[in-house]
């Protein structure tokens, strides 16, 4: 997969509010608009072009665009977000991939599906079933995808927010594996990184073309990650991941 572009949402102060199963307190709204600049030039960095959306004050989740939307080369996917409080989210999403998109789908509810629940591999998706993703969604997204030539399959989540909360593809054939994430069957044939529960934001990576984009602040697993060769780029997220946020959350790329 290339990718020449990213789309980003700025945070609005309502950040402060979004949902968290942990307790880590709420993010410093300022602290957190710096680190989404510095996260909008690591994109640049990597080569993207970047479009920065403007804030949705009334959806304090809505600077996780991953979730809302779903990106193939031949068609966008807009998703039904499980949790109550993002379905709105999905609308605003929708105008910002016109330009880009003649062909847009959409999961319909009681089907719900998030972005962050998926994670490509070359041509084939694995879905997640979390507790934001469940199977009539995974079935309608599945449907989807074959229209396209590009396969999918449903992986179990327990424990962790979504997929890629706990397992990223990093590139040549290795994945960045959480601590307490059991592992699929059909994720046994890749090489693993096992990233302790204390670094627990660094499983969730992004692989942009020729770089891997890491969160800042976790020596053993980019110490780890460093064997691969592949160039890491390094970018500090920690008040988005008071409310479990990680890198790829942050951004669509296509
Ligand atoms: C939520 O609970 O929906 C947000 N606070 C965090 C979303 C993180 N999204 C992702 O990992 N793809």
């Amino acid at each position: 997969m290339h990718f020449s572009n990213a789309i980003v949402r700025r945070p609005g102060r309502s950040i402060v509010n979004g949902l968290s199963m942990t307790a880590s307190g709420p993010p410093v709204y300022e602290k957190a608009l710096e680190q989404h600049a510095q996260y909008v030039k690591a994109l640049g960095y990597c080569g993207l072009e970047v479009k920065v959306l403007d804030c949705l004050e009334d959806y304090p989740d809505a600077t996780f665009v991953e979730d809302v939307a779903i990106l193939t080369p031949d068609c966008a996917i807009i998703t039904a977000p499980g949790a109550p409080s993002r379905r709105g989210e999905v609308e605003a999403i929708k105008p910002v991939l016109n330009p880009y998109y003649s062909c847009i789908e959409c999961i319909h509810t009681p089907g719900t599906l998030e972005g962050g629940d998926l994670m490509q591999v070359g041509n084939h998706f694995y879905i997640g079933l979390s507790q934001r993703t469940n199977e009539a969604g995974a079935r309608q997204l599945t449907a989807i995808l074959e229209k396209y030539g590009i396969t999918a399959s449903t992986v179990p989540v327990v424990n962790f927010l979504h997929l890629k909360t706990a397992v990223t593809y990093v590139g040549q054939n290795h994945l960045m594996v959480a601590e307490g994430f059991a592992l699929p069957e059909e994720l046994q044939s890749f090489k693993a990184f096992q990233v302790p529960i204390a670094e627990l934001p660094a499983a969730n990576c992004i692989l942009i073309n020729d770089k891997i984009m890491m969160s800042a602040g976790f020596p053993r697993t980019q110490e780890q990650l460093g064997l691969i060769g592949t160039e890491i780029v390094a970018v500090d997220i920690s008040e988005f991941a008071k409310i479990d946020g990680g890198l790829t959350c942050l951004s669509l790329r296509f």
